[in-house]
């Protein structure tokens, strides 16, 4: 155990008692002594159509056997193109160019350098500043840490980007407690932009950066008029708006992406996670045409970005979108969430009054159920209730005191009255 330094985990309490997952299937995982494992989380909210799933196994199969690898610069291969065409086919009219990564950090990286570099290429390369959001996660890399409010996930890492500065966040329990759907108290918080666009001055922002719905911070919902409100002050004062997706792409709201379901379009998506399924890694950004463009000018035979990584659109990761796709598209599961959203949310605010039990909030096919953290020892009272979940065969997520739940899409009745059904027993007999 001891060479494997394991990512956002406690490393020395976890090789003390492992947990470990050996098999995988639908809707549950087997763990190494045999049990089945409910997945109330879909990995890492990215195995959205349940894994496993053979047609997908295969495609990659018979992709790694045909052709391992392509060069990603200057060289391409079918299957690259024909994915962003058919991603292209999902996104909302304008919005036609896709630039290939292998993570969600990678994708903010790109969308937030190609901000910079499409505000210089139109002339106005004073427009350097991002604005992120409090609790916001946008990934582990540099610029998805700065532009993202996370404390821990900051303070260790020095000065970090220059020129970040902050939405707050949108949360309020005094105000959203136990909120079904979206909270109607908090609009007037996206006015906060405003203010910090008069402070900087406009010639000054490149880009907005924000999760539609923040899924990692332990889901926290955009009020009703939000998300409407930062797309009109980004329009006012020609910001580009970057929503990332990572989590919400793919139906995890009951729509393909959550610009479907909110009806707000951005400038610049971000994606990974769902898009193939999590099989293989890869990420993506959807840009607006009229970002495309505008770096297509100069001589035909130059570079226009200088930027890629030489896994972008790797083969194995097309073969796997390109199936994942096809199963999505014949299951209708980009929609399915929203036919069981009613009925995920009245299994979750079932947990209303269980003890601990301080906010339950929902959207689409997520959840986030918030306890009462033990005085001095935050995030230990989760931890707990994630052990025993699991011991009771159901995988949970926990972020500090909040369980997130996000399932795969091609969940049923039965399994959403399993997962809360646990989850009551757990709350009932935690300390
Ligand atoms: N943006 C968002 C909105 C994310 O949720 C990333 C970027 C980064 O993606 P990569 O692929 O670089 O990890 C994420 C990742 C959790 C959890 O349990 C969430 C993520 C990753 C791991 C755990 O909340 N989100």
């Amino acid at each position: 155990m001891d060479a494997f330094w394991m990512p956002f985990t406690a490393n020395r309490q976890f090789k003390k008692a492992p947990r470990l997952f050996v098999g995988a299937k639908d809707m549950h995982y087997t763990t190494d002594d045999g049990r089945q494992v409910l997945d109330g989380t879909a990995g890492l909210w990215c195995v959205n159509a349940g894994h496993c799933r053979p047609e997908i196994v295969q495609a990659v199969q018979a992709q790694v056997a045909a052709m391992d690898y392509a060069p990603a610069f200057q060289m391409g291969h079918p299957g690259a193109f024909e994915l962003a065409a058919q991603l292209a086919a999902l996104l909302p009219t304008g919005m036609d160019k896709v630039f290939f990564t292998n993570s969600g950090s990678e994708s903010v990286d790109t969308a937030l350098k190609v901000a910079l570099a499409y505000h210089r290429a139109r002339g106005e390369g004073t427009r350097t500043r991002f604005i992120g959001r409090e609790r916001g996660y946008h990934g582990v890399g540099f610029g998805g840490i700065s532009v993202g409010g996370i404390v821990t996930n900051r303070k260790f890492f020095g000065p970090m980007l220059a020129g970040v500065d902050h939405l707050p966040h949108t949360h309020d329990k005094a105000h959203q407690a136990f909120t079904k759907g979206q909270p109607e108290w908090g609009a007037h918080l996206a006015d906060e932009l405003e203010r910090i666009v008069t402070l900087h001055d406009a010639s000054t922002i490149a880009a907005v950066i924000v999760e539609p719905v923040a899924g990692s911070t332990g889901v926290l919902l955009p009020p009703k008029g939000y998300l409407e409100k930062l797309r009109a002050i980004c329009d006012r004062h020609g910001i580009l708006l970057i929503f990332d997706e990572v989590i919400t792409g793919f139906g995890r709201l009951g729509a393909p992406f959550a610009t479907d379901y909110f009806g707000v379009v951005p400038d610049i998506i971000t994606a990974a996670k769902g898009l193939t399924n999590a099989t293989v890694p890869m990420g993506a950004v959807f840009f607006k045409n009229h970002i495309y463009d505008a770096f297509m000018t100069g001589p035909e035979n130059a570079i226009e970005l200088f930027h890629g990584y030489t896994y972008s659109g790797h083969p194995l990761a097309t073969a796997a979108g390109l199936a994942t796709l096809k199963i999505y598209k014949e299951e209708g599961l980009l929609t399915r969430g929203a036919e069981l959203a009613s009925y995920w949310q009245e299994a979750a605010h079932s947990l209303r009054g269980l003890p601990h039990v301080i906010d339950v909030r929902n959207l689409g096919l997520i959840a986030g159920i918030e306890l009462e953290p033990i005085a001095g020892k935050p995030t230990a009272r989760a931890f707990d209730a994630f052990l025993r979940a699991f011991e009771k065969g159901l995988l949970i997520r926990t972020t500090g005191d909040i369980i997130a739940l996000s399932p795969p899409l091609i969940i049923e009745k039965s399994h959403i009255d399993q997962i809360f059904g646990t989850l009551a027993e757990v709350l009932r007999d935690l300390p």
